[in-house]
């Protein structure tokens, strides 16, 4: 007997009716998928084919672009653009934000906000690294203003671990739901993700190298609670939030406040809150966890300002992280 998986679409088309839905969600991620399968693809020959190497610009951050970075963004603008469906999309890779239809059609309903290669120090390794998309719709009843959105608003959040073949996504009320890809490249049977309440296979993961830049109440909280779980870290958010969904425990990149030059510490945190760390907190919400800022935040609470903003993030298992944001509320 042939054993079939149900496929992610299947899964996504009962939803949607199930909740009395339309298909435009369905058309917008069936561009999402074909994105991340593309950029996959890229990235496994990347090695023999020379892609995984500098591109010789800097991005909106500051930062080194990698040739990758350029490959999964010309993939991923080239799929939701295709879709008809994303009014505008926000990119780590892009400055300006990249208008794709005018609001005033009926089928271009979504903001969709991503990082569309996360972790490029480990690009040319060709160790994992994260697609990770947050998407928000636009408003139905008034006129729309295209404002920036804050995480709870968004409609759905998730992240591919490239090139593991690993597809997590969180639904709005409907939970955090994780995807394998099969031998004809689909991704297929649907697992629903809880944060485990048991705290014996907790993770803690953050750059060790960093810890004594964080503040000293970070550094005390550390200090006497690292003893209690293990240690993991990948260095690409994707990757090693994956670890905690399923193990449970923490993610953090605290605030950089007391590095030895002062020019390199970033009180505002390090990642960037539409596409990394709103993502993150979505995910989280949905998998019965939660998400906080360096002051203690709900991260989904978080107006942002601007589309690059960035944040300081602590996300997991409810209880380990609500431990630490009442360290983070105290004042300093
Ligand atoms: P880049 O994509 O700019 O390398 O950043 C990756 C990232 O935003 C996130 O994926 C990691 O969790 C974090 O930064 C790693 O940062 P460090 O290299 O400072 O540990």
């Amino acid at each position: 007997m042939i054993r079939f998986e149900q496929t992610f679409m299947d899964f996504l088309l009962h939803h949607q009716e199930k909740h009395n839905r339309t298909h435009h969600f369905l058309i917008l991620m069936d561009a999402v998928i074909s994105a991340a399968k593309r950029i996959q693809h890229y990235y496994l020959t990347g090695a023999l084919q020379g892609n995984l190497g500098p591109a010789g610009s800097v991005n909106v951050q500051g930062e080194n672009v990698m040739r990758m970075d350029q490959i999964a963004q010309e993939i991923t603008i080239h799929y939701l653009k295709a879709s008809g469906r994303v009014i505008h999309a926000v990119s780590e890779e892009s400055k300006e934000i990249v208008q794709l239809n005018p609001p005033t059609t009926e089928r271009a309903r979504y903001f969709f906000y991503f990082d569309p290669l996360d972790g490029s120090s480990n690009i040319p390794h060709g160790l994992p690294v994260g697609f990770m998309f947050g998407i928000a719709k636009k408003s139905l009843d008034g006129p729309e203003d295209c404002h920036l959105r804050s995480g709870k608003d968004y409609i759905a959040a998730g992240m591919f671990v490239i090139p593991t073949g690993t597809f997590t996504l969180g639904l709005r009320d409907a939970g955090t739901w994780r995807f394998h890809i099969d031998e004809t490249m689909t991704f297929v049977r649907p697992r629903r993700i809880i944060l485990p309440r048991e705290s014996d296979g907790w993770e803690l993961s953050f750059n060790a190298a960093n810890r004594g830049t964080f503040s000293e109440r970070v550094q005390r909280w550390i200090a006497e609670n690292e003893g209690r779980y293990a240690f993991r870290y990948l260095g690409a958010l994707a990757g090693d939030f994956h670890r905690i969904l399923a193990n449970g425990g923490m993610f953090l990149y605290p605030a950089i406040v007391n590095h030895p030059n002062p020019k390199k510490n970033r009180p505002q945190g390090k990642l960037r809150l539409m596409y990394e760390g709103s993502v993150v907190a979505f995910m989280c919400r949905e998998a019965g966890g939660m998400a906080v800022d360096e002051s203690g935040r709900p991260i989904l609470d978080i107006q942002p300002e601007d589309h690059h903003q960035r944040t300081a993030l602590y996300a997991g298992s409810r209880d380990l992280v609500q431990d630490i944001a009442k360290v983070l509320k105290q004042q300093p």
